[in-house]
């Protein structure tokens, strides 16, 4: 296989990791913790695994571990550094003892359950080492909360005398690690589940796990676009980009881009949620913009739209939610709606079975974007929201907006737009230093947690803005993150997003800063991910990280 000087020369990268995990580690065991909310209910739910106490790793004294087979899961969509949270797992059961093993299951979930598995071995793990993508193997959307399933899952690690899972994903994936591992304790498998905290959504994170990773490489990746775009604009001065990014309901990627691009718009999610701002005045604020700017001759500009906007517009929300329970799955209406062959009968079924508010919404919107709320679902019952084009929604609505405001000599300018989406661009890159570092950590961290006989735990790698050598491991308890939310019309123990806080430091500094970089042009072009060179190019974390762990 042909591979490029880049990744040639990157897989020479030692990953750094804490002091605390150089060798072998002493556990010392925090305050017993309780779930974010709903404890009664979660700790009804989870009897072996509520309420285990915070877990902290200090450098210790060389340990005699026995030898342990491991299985590992990537999870979910792709996040920079997947291949060295593996290779760190690697490195560190072998530290733990030589004969120990690791076993990866194929295309996520749906391979434990299927039973489809390859051993990674030194020679598999060193072709992976530092690059991006789950091609090492595979990942997957499938959702494991049957029994059937787990027990599947218990046939094959006894078969392959696995003593630990390690699931890597997001929000959801983990839910599911936590939902096994409960599961696995109360059969007394002896199977133990740890976590990693994956997503370039940012959106799995608390006080103990700082970022989710990922993160840090997508958002420099997506950066580095939008600033190449904005020097376009600058240049021709005759377009303005509407430009999409991906992160689901979180608004974390479109932040932090914009901390570091200085775009003239920055929508957030959670702010229009919070303000109750409906469709027509977030159009009119954009119009607003794009007419002020042509008053100072700028026929150009940049916006940034989160990918998960629709949810949180008021009318959307609700249509959103009146559709997920119409069409939960299994549901009668979810049958009916799944028999119309032809997407106009089975919108004006929708339409007739919405309450009057939603279907005036609904039926108001392009075609394209109803079927896009009413068809793509994921496997968890999200709406698939990297799949609704909101910038061209928005694009042609403030194209609308502007023809009103030209005949009443509100506005002299031109409107060309130019349309991007910026999503899997970014999910596969090589990783940052940053997400290299972390990654490992976060494996070889897991690592000492099975070691230490730990399950129901996430790996934790904290004190992220200080130098590798100073970063914090150790181990929270998964349920320490959940609450009961509403999932496909039944309430479900699900770990907590974490969405965009308005009164946080990041979101404080955009809208400190954004009525200026509004109208004065004030773009900041990244350029692109630097592997060698100084390090305040090369190890900078986020903004977000660097802006919350200030205050
Ligand atoms: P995860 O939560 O699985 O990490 O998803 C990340 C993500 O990239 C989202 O930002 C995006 O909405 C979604 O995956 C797209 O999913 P798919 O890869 O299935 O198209």
């Amino acid at each position: 296989m042909t591979i490029s000087a880049l990744q040639s020369e990157r897989a020479k990268y030692q990953p750094k990791l804490p002091n605390s995990l150089q060798s072998s580690v002493k556990l010392v065991e925090g305050k017993n913790t309780q779930s974010v909310a709903d404890q009664d209910e979660i700790k009804k739910l989870f009897p072996n695994t509520y309420g285990m106490p915070l877990i902290t790793f200090e450098a210790g004294e060389k340990k005699q571990y026995p030898a342990v087979n491991v299985g590992v899961i990537l999870s979910g969509g792709q996040a920079p550094g997947g291949h060295n949270v593996i290779s760190g797992i690697f490195d560190g059961i072998k530290n733990i003892n030589p004969e120990s093993k690791l076993y990866g299951f194929l295309g996520g979930p749906g391979g434990l359950v299927d039973h489809s598995y390859v051993e990674l071995t030194a020679t598999v793990i060193d072709e992976f080492r530092n690059t991006g993508g789950f091609d090492i193997i595979g990942s997957g959307r499938t959702k494991l909360e049957e029994t059937a399933q787990y027990d599947k899952g218990t046939e094959i690690m006894k078969e392959l005398g696995i003593k630990a899972l390690i699931i890597i994903g997001g929000d959801d994936s983990n839910t599911n690690a936590c939902v096994l591992a409960e599961y696995y304790a109360a059969q007394n498998t002896g199977i133990q589940v740890i976590g990693c905290p994956k997503t370039i959504d940012g959106d799995l994170k608390n006080d103990m796990i700082e970022t989710s990773f990922g993160f840090d490489t997508a958002t420099k990746v997506y950066s580095e676009l939008i600033g190449n775009v904005e020097r376009d604009a600058t240049s021709a001065k005759k377009y303005w980009h509407f430009i999409k990014l991906m992160g689901r309901s979180a608004s974390h990627i479109g932040l932090e881009c914009a901390l570091q691009t200085q775009p003239n718009i920055t929508l957030i999610s959670e702010e229009v949620e919070l303000k109750k701002q409906t469709l027509g005045e977030i159009v009119d604020y954009m119009a607003g913009i794009v007419a002020k700017r042509a008053a100072n001759g700028e026929n150009f500009g940049v916006a940034l739209i989160p990918e998960g906007l629709v949810e949180f517009v008021p009318e959307m929300k609700i249509l959103i939610s009146e559709l997920n329970d119409l069409l939960a799955e299994g549901s009668e209406t979810e049958q009916k709606f799944k028999s119309f062959t032809s997407k106009t009968e089975g919108r004006a079924f929708v339409a007739g079975i919405l309450s009057a508010e939603s279907a005036k919404v609904y039926t108001s919107l392009p075609s394209g974007i109803a079927d896009q709320l009413t068809l793509d679902r994921d496997p968890h019952g999200n709406v698939q929201v990297s799949l609704i084009e909101t910038e061209k929604l928005l694009g042609e609505m403030v194209k609308s907006k502007l023809k009103e405001m030209k005949k009443v000599g509100e506005f002299k300018g031109k409107f060309g737009t130019q349309y991007h989406f910026f999503g899997y661009e970014g999910r596969c890159a090589a990783p940052s230093n940053f997400d290299a570092d972390y990654c490992y950590s976060l494996g070889y961290n897991a690592s000492f947690l099975i070691a230490e006989g730990k399950t129901g735990y996430m790996s934790s790698v904290r004190n992220l803005t200080a130098p590798a050598a100073e970063w914090i491991a150790g181990g929270v308890p998964v349920t320490m993150m959940m609450n009961m939310e509403r999932r496909h019309g039944h309430m479900k123990p699900v770990i907590q997003k974490a969405l965009v806080e308005l009164d946080s430091a990041p979101f404080k500094f955009l809208a400190a800063n954004r009525e200026k970089w509004a109208i004065e042009t004030s773009f900041v072009y990244p350029g692109p991910i630097q592997y060698w060179g100084p390090t305040e190019v090369c190890d900078q974390p986020t903004k977000t990280i660097t802006l919350e762990r200030a205050k």
